[in-house]
């Protein structure tokens, strides 16, 4: 049977539930996900400002790391072609291009030092969201935004300043807004005496940050809370609660990670509420294993159920990015799984009969509720999935790994 006949079949069974694959597959086909440039090199970036720090930690030495622009770049455009439909990528200010010879720190960048990245881009017919790069560097030791030394705490204000300056020119340049998303490490090992002061200085540079001038309709600024890291494990300063209220009074969006809050509790059960207090809310899609270790995502059921809600809740209104860095295992590897993952996650959600579920809770019919859920996690999603990326010109099933085998055989194992 053909990978079409098999989707026939498979059209039929859903359309008896009342699902069209074919509107299915087309809603899926323009939602696109950022990808995260720093997969490929561990988070290393290249302006060789030392080693990982800010208590996020990549383990592994797999061989092929990215090692400058070129492999990166080569990378992703490797993995992008094996990933069915249109996507974003995701950068850090860490990864700024040099001129040979040329280096500025991070509160001089320019826009001029991601030219590349536009042409890279611009050639793929993909946009560019961004990140400003609060760690690992010698002026984030101890704190960046909430540091009691001014002259610390303006060097970060002013690299976040440049970084809006630089999203607004990849909003200009790609016709469509740039997200850029503050995440930043600060935090206290052990119980602080005083919570409150360190708090009230990252509003304060937050403040100053966000009244420079700059086009809000380019450029979407978001908050990234967590509620600890390696080193800051009894507080953070930018927690939810800081970040929520923050980004809801000023008018700026809140981006949610799924490593980010206490290992019970789950994003999938945020979004709703965010989506009515919020006009977007952006989100990093990674997977916790006992703590935030963003390993490569799964097709599991906290990524399903994410998924759910953003189809429930208006894709155009969620800015969707992934998240995770593994070195134990091939790297394009680990991107091509994770974004095919969220797209499967995405279809599953699509696939399901949500009116009729909706209904059903709605009449408080929890047994049928139930029963319908259990029964629809064993409808045909594969024959749907492997006929999208037929369609969509890439390789369906597990055929894209002998791509990525003689990719690592030709390419990465040469990188010594
Ligand atoms: C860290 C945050 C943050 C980083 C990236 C590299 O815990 O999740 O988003 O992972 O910016
Ligand atoms: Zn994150």
């Amino acid at each position: 049977m053909t990978l079409k006949e098999r989707y026939d079949a498979a059209k039929e069974v859903y359309k008896a539930i009342g699902v069209d694959t074919d509107v299915a597959m087309k809603a899926l086909k323009e939602i696109p996900i950022s990808m995260h440039c720093w997969q490929g090199d561990d988070v290393t970036g290249f302006d060789g400002a030392g080693a990982l720090s800010g208590g996020i930690q990549t383990t592994g030495n797999y061989p092929g790391r990215a090692r400058n622009p070129e492999e990166l770049m080569a990378d992703m455009d490797k993995t992008l072609s094996l990933i069915p439909g249109k996507h974003r990528i995701n950068l850090h200010a860490s990864y700024a291009i040099f001129e040979e010879g040329e280096w500025v720190d991070r509160d001089q960048l320019e826009p001029k030092h991601f030219k590349k990245w536009v042409e890279f881009a611009k050639e793929k017919g993909i946009g560019i969201d961004f990140n400003p790069t609060l760690f690992s560097h010698a002026n984030a030791e101890n704190a960046t935004l909430s540091s009691e030394d001014p002259k610390i705490r303006s060097f970060w204000i002013d690299h976040v300043k440049a970084c809006i300056k630089i999203s607004e020119y990849f909003a200009t340049e790609q016709g469509n807004p740039c997200t850029m998303n503050i995440w930043i490490p600060d935090g206290f090992k052990d119980i602080p005496a005083d919570r409150t002061s360190p708090r009230a200085r990252l509003k304060d540079s937050l403040d100053q940050i966000l009244s420079m001038e700059y086009d809000k309709t380019k450029v979407l600024v978001a908050v990234e809370s967590k509620v600890f890291g390696i080193g800051m494990e009894s507080c953070t300063i930018g927690s939810h609660e800081f970040y929520m209220n923050y980004a809801s009074k000023n008018d700026i969006l809140c981006l949610l990670d799924s490593g980010h809050y206490h290992p019970t509790e789950v994003v999938s059960d945020k979004i709703s509420s965010m989506l009515l207090f919020f006009d977007k809310v952006a989100l990093h899609v990674t997977r916790p294993v006992r703590w935030d270790s963003d390993h490569v995502v799964l097709f599991d059921d906290e990524t399903k159920e994410i998924a759910k809600e953003i189809i429930r809740g208006g894709s155009d209104r969620v800015l969707l990015a992934l998240d995770f860095f593994d070195a134990s295992i091939n790297r394009i590897s680990a991107w091509v799984v994770g974004m095919r993952n969220m797209q499967k996650a995405l279809l599953n959600a699509l696939l399901l009969p949500n009116e009729k579920l909706a209904q059903l809770q709605n009449s408080r019919s929890f047994t049928e509720l139930m029963m319908l859920q259990e029964e629809l996690k064993l409808y045909p999603i594969g024959d749907v999935w492997n006929y999208f990326c037929e369609l969509n010109g890439v390789p369906a099933k597990e055929d894209w790994f002998k791509e990525v085998a003689t990719y690592e055989k030709e390419v990465l194992l040469n990188r010594k």
